[in-house]
């Protein structure tokens, strides 16, 4: 298939490199002027990708984005003019809320979300590690993207595991808590995700988890609160070395996701008159630094 990448960052650079070696045509869309870009994952040998090429992104069959959430909408808007109706999109990023401004924006396109775990981090522009293995669930946003359940074998062919959720706003929102619970408090505390197992950060922690969990009932999302709860300590447990990619952001002064992942949640609780303290607060403190830079 022709697959274009757009914001070939650590999880896209680790996507292109799979699908590549699967024997795809993958090209990238990324800030860089270069006509090619080189990817190496981990001892592989490199790669070399068209950069920003028109005709290619016109010919894609698939535009995977793995922009972070703040830089969605902004880039695809540029490129609308250049995307064939019939290109499947697949949005693959922490957060949620981009969905309705694509489809506004693409409407007639199929349009899928995704959602993985798989570890990967970018120690320079031209190389990629796989640092740790996961799985990957794709759904569809709208009746079109329902027709491309066949691009989870392709993509499970080159990276697996990957499978077909049928709610994929469910999958969504459980990633979307844990990463409530974990970003913005490693961020403002500058804390590798361990930390947060320590008693100090208990009651913030809980009463983070147990709003969202209220919203996500709200939201009509299949949710148990002490199964929240099991969820986020184990991911704490199981990434208790890794700093969070919010912790990261804000720690080198860059744009967070904050406004898709407890923005989202702010906003969604004001929708149902829910009361959401601790993440409102959290929301302001992070927004605060941002604004401070
Ligand atoms: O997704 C993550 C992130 O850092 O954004 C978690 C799950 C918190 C792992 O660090």
């Amino acid at each position: 298939m022709n697959i274009t990448v757009i914001g070939p960052g650590a999880i896209g650079s680790l996507w292109a490199s799979y699908l590549t070696e699967a024997g795809h045509s993958v090209n990238v869309w990324s800030r860089s002027f270069d006509e090619q870009i080189r990817i190496q994952r981990d001892d592989h040998d490199a790669i070399e990708l068209a950069n920003n090429n028109i005709n290619q992104l016109n010919n894609a069959d698939v535009i995977l984005v793995t922009l972070k959430a703040p830089y969605v909408t902004q880039v695809l808007s540029t490129l609308v003019e250049h995307i064939n109706s019939d290109t499947i999109l697949l949005l693959m990023h922490n957060g949620m809320g981009t969905a309705s401004d694509v489809q506004q924006m693409l409407p007639a396109n199929p349009l899928l979300l995704a959602t993985t775990t798989h570890g990967a981090y970018r120690p320079s522009s031209k190389q990629v590690l796989h640092t740790g293995q996961g799985k990957t669930l794709f759904g569809a946003v709208n009746e079109s993207g329902q027709q491309c359940q066949f691009l989870v074998d392709v993509f499970n062919h080159a990276l697996p595991t990957v499978d077909w959720h049928s709610n994929i706003e469910q999958a969504l929102w459980n990633k979307l808590a844990i990463n409530c619970a974990i970003n913005p408090l490693t961020a403002l505390y500058a804390i590798p995700n361990g930390h947060l197992g320590q008693s100090q950060y208990r009651a913030q922690l809980d009463s983070v988890i147990d709003e969202v969990c209220q919203v996500m009932q709200a939201e009509g999302i299949e949710v148990e609160n002490s199964e929240l709860h099991a969820s986020v300590h184990d991911v704490i447990r199981a990434t208790s070395d890794n700093y969070s990619s919010m912790q990261q952001d804000i720690a080198h002064q860059r744009l967070s996701e904050i406004d898709f992942i407890t923005g989202y949640v702010v906003a969604k609780a004001a929708q149902h008159r829910i009361d959401v303290p601790s993440n409102t607060k959290l929301y302001q403190a992070i927004k605060q630094i941002e604004q401070s830079w």
